[in-house]
């Protein structure tokens, strides 16, 4: 955490870590942030039970459903979701949340039993998440992840609606993410610097789960030579990333003067712990193929709450034009291009979509396999 002295990893429990990180705010609030945030966490646990069991808690293979974007669901997207909803809608503190799985918003006014100023309404905070990020790699057993996000209720004491969620990414009061790898990892910032906890399965059953911080004050070098993107969208991007991904591609002999690399792992968050653990950009940017989508990413779910991680971190992320933090919501599922990672890497994309007329070097796409185009 900037500003504050480290804390001891290896040694201390979310709960605690968060105690002392949210010191510093009312105490009402902090309270309530850490218990939705312990919350969280133990849903995730139990994805993580559920993920790491496979075929043999029926988890494989898709659901006989869509969502409200007209994607096939996979079992574990709905097993994730009932989840997260579950664990939400027993938390006090959560006034509303909205699932990337779900075209509408859940309220907690159904805690009807309660007395009147302990309803729902009157919960302080909001919650947003994509339960299942990269669904596609569940049936291949690669890396998949949970992303959330809790924001302030801005109207409390009403029944939060959609204008409630509509709220710009720098208004986050927490956001993180899951990693369900070979080791079970949350990345969670509070706004104080961002820090890993790695589930301890020496003693978790999955009903206490004990999250144990294992890195904080993480970072990310703003300098790399990894770049991650969808490189099969090639001919539909826009010219700015052209020029960007022709340039790490032509290597030593282009205008960078150096060798990049290329990872693609096609989950969002896999994508992100690696640049938090060492450095690189990730893209996901706006293409051609559907002229009314902007992006593929979605604004709250996505895009929003890695942006906060990796501004934590000390990288930056951007949709092009504008910092993916300063963009308003204007819909719950609204999809951005995204552009994140190391800080010099994002700068420099940034510059490129400010001169858009800038003619790419298509010789540069000949200089290495990836673009070699057939020899007639
Ligand atoms: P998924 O839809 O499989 O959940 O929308 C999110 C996402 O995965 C990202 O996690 C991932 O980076 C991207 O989509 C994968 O897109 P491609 O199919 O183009 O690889």
């Amino acid at each position: 955490m900037p500003g504050t002295a480290p804390l001891m990893s290896g040694q201390i429990t979310l709960d605690e870590a968060l105690a002392l990180q949210l010191a510093d705010m009312p105490a009402e609030l902090a309270q309530s942030l850490r218990e939705t945030l312990v919350t969280i966490a133990q849903a995730c646990a139990e994805i993580a039970e559920i993920a790491a069991m496979g075929s043999l808690a029926d988890a494989h293979g898709a659901a006989d459903s869509s969502n409200s974007h007209g994607e096939v669901q996979q079992k574990l997207d709905l097993l994730a979701d009932d989840r997260m909803s579950a664990a939400l809608s027993q938390c006090p503190h959560v006034a509303a949340w909205a699932s990337e799985e779900h075209e509408h918003i859940h309220t907690a006014e159904d805690r009807g039993t309660q007395p009147e100023n302990q309803r729902g309404s009157h919960a302080r905070l909001l919650v947003v998440y994509d339960p299942l990020d990269g669904s596609s790699n569940i049936e291949s057993n690669i890396s998949i992840g949970t992303i959330f996000s809790v924001l302030p209720h801005p109207y409390r004491g009403t029944t939060p609606g959609d204008a409630g969620f509509m709220q710009p990414g720098h208004q986050q009061l927490a956001a993180g993410y899951v990693l369900y790898g070979p080791a079970t990892i949350l990345v969670l910032t509070c706004r104080q610097g961002v820090q890993m906890y790695t589930l301890d399965r020496r003693t978790a059953a999955w009903k206490t789960p004990r999250w144990v911080l294992t890195r904080d004050q993480v970072t990310i070098a703003p300098q790399t030579r990894e770049f991650a993107i969808n490189s099969s969208n090639q001919r539909f991007w826009e010219k700015p990333v052209q020029r960007y991904v022709a340039e790490c591609v032509a290597g030593d002999s282009g205008p960078r003067m150096k060798d990049f690399n290329m990872r693609w792992v096609a989950s969002m968050v896999a994508e992100v712990h690696r640049i938090m653990t060492r450095g690189g950009v990730f893209l996901y940017p706006r293409d051609t193929r559907e002229p009314r989508k902007p992006g593929r990413l979605r604004l709250m779910y996505e895009a929003a709450p890695m942006a906060l991680l990796v501004e934590q971190a000390g990288g930056r992320s951007s949709n092009g034009t504008t910092d993916l933090l300063n963009l308003v919501p204007d819909t719950l599922h609204q999809r951005v291009p995204v552009i994140m990672g190391s800080r010099e890497e994002v700068d420099r994309i940034v510059g490129y979509h400010a001169d858009p007329h800038e003619n790419v070097s298509w010789q540069l796409f000949k200089t290495r396999s990836l673009f070699v185009q057939p020899q007639a």
